[in-house]
């Protein structure tokens, strides 16, 4: 009977969560419209479970000509694991330094100090792999430049791109439920126990926990109290921080963490 109030939050949330997405696709609409010749640096995504190698594309779409480029390379190295780099050799033979280790961010370079002429190739410029780590969430790969130093042409002057950010999006791995018993240590074990999602601690993530993530909705993590501030308490009596309730762990909370946790509903 108490569910009645959460039925109702979720149908308004629910609703909200749709025009939200709306007005996202509607923007990223307008954005591609007035972006049709842009110069842009492309992020491709890709999916997997935890195990799985994902390749990941960054791509040149209508490129002005370059002689040199450097990119950084962000992705979330709870989730992710950079195994391997593969140069597509569209921008040169000074292909990209590949550092002792796959650091975070990661740079690509390409440093053609002596080309006499931009290359002007468009398509694939790099594959990046990444291992999905276990308990990884979707999360985005990013590139980013500086526009003043970056990218240049032969005469040495700035060349600026658009970027777009890819995902390497998780899915769920079903969960270990014991045939026949035996395995687990009580029968009945809640699948979402100690889920991240399960904000309220009561083995369940549902409109409940989606409620309380709601609640702190605009935090992010350069507020003073980010790890302190509790608004409501858990089933056991703790509080629950702002922190906990960034889900997808990128530092704020907003509609991706709501997405996240609708999408992790138990049942
Ligand atoms: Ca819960
Ligand atoms: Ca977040």
């Amino acid at each position: 009977m108490s569910k009645k109030p959460y039925r109702l939050i979720t149908i308004i949330l629910a609703v909200m969560l749709v025009f939200g997405a709306f007005s996202m696709i509607g923007t990223a609409a307008v954005n591609s419209m007035s972006a049709l010749d842009e110069p842009m640096i492309k992020v491709a995504s890709g999916s997997g479970k935890a195990g799985d190698a994902v390749d990941v594309a960054i791509s040149l779409e209508n490129n002005p000509g370059v002689a040199s480029m450097r990119l950084l390379v962000g992705y979330d190295t709870s989730s992710l694991k950079l195994v391997k780099v593969e140069d597509k050799g569209l921008l040169g033979s000074a292909a990209h330094y590949m550092g002792p280790e796959f650091a975070q961010p990661y740079t690509l370079l390409w440093s053609n100090g002596t080309a006499k002429t931009n290359f002007t190739a468009n398509g694939t410029i790099a594959v990046l792999q990444f291992e999905i780590l276990q308990g990884a969430k979707s999360s985005q790969v990013t590139v980013t430049y500086n526009a003043r130093s970056d990218i240049h042409n032969v005469d040495l002057k700035p060349v600026s791109f658009a970027t777009e950010n890819g995902t390497v999006s998780v899915a769920a791995v079903p969960s270990p439920t014991p045939a026949g018993g035996g395995s687990g240590s009580g029968g009945s074990v809640p699948a979402s126990t100690g889920s991240i999602y399960d904000l309220n601690g009561d083995s369940k993530v549902d409109s409940k926990d989606f409620a309380i993530l709601l609640l702190y909705c605009g935090f992010d993590k350069s507020s003073s109290n980010w790890s302190t501030l509790a608004k409501v308490k858990d089933s056991k009596g703790k509080g629950i921080t702002a922190s906990s309730c960034d889900v997808n762990r990128d530092g704020v909370i907003d509609m991706l963490d709501l997405i996240d946790l609708f999408i992790h509903y138990t049942k």
